[in-house]
């Protein structure tokens, strides 16, 4: 009888056990899908992954995807990591936009212990300041704006310009999450 109740409260004890690992999964499993879902584009509003944007200029040091690490969770589960080495070193990606007009534009950042200075530009004109991609631990920014830009429907180019590092900085890397192009009233 004893022997039976210890059982059955053993049994119990373990389906609970189960139901609760159960819970967690399905938990993570979710918070997993929304921080892990690629940006959706729509009606006014571009999104363009960095890690996705189409390499078309040789870059000057090694440039890749970099899928979630260091407790980070990118925007479609991936950031762009430029590995520069020195002040100078640049990469041109290109990107489409199926639709003309005045964008005003952002970027999802990543800074880290070895990642440097930077500027960006849309088709060549610069676009926002300096960016120091230092922090001592690695963090995923929240949307930097960039300013305005006009673009013609079709193929276009973003170039990233190591311009530095902050004297903490070990390195020069770069890493870059999402590009946001939010199409302006006045476009
Ligand atoms: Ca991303």
């Amino acid at each position: 009888m004893v022997a039976t109740k210890i059982f059955g409260r053993g049994r119990s004890l373990a389906l609970l056990a189960a139901l609760a690992l159960a819970v967690v999964a399905a938990t993570l499993a979710g918070l997993s899908r929304t921080g892990q879902a690629a940006a959706p584009s729509s009606g006014a509003t571009l999104a363009y992954e960095a890690e996705s944007l189409l390499e078309n200029k040789p870059a000057t040091a090694p440039l890749r995807a970099q899928g979630n690490c260091c407790g980070i969770a990118w925007s479609g589960d991936a950031q762009l990591f430029f590995l520069a080495t020195e002040p100078g070193d640049t990469f041109t990606v290109a990107f489409d936009v199926p639709a003309g007009g005045s964008y005003d534009v952002s970027a999802y950042l990543t800074k880290a212990r070895d990642y440097g200075s930077y500027t960006l530009a849309v088709d060549g004109k610069r676009l926002g300041g300096v960016f120091d991609g230092y922090s001592p631990t690695v963090t995923r920014t929240g949307p930097v704006p960039l300013g305005g830009v006009g673009l013609r429907k079709g193929r276009h180019e973003i170039t990233l310009t190591v311009t530095g590092k902050n004297p903490a900085a070990s390195n020069f890397y770069a890493g870059l999450d999402l590009f946001v192009f939010e199409r302006s009233a006045k476009g």
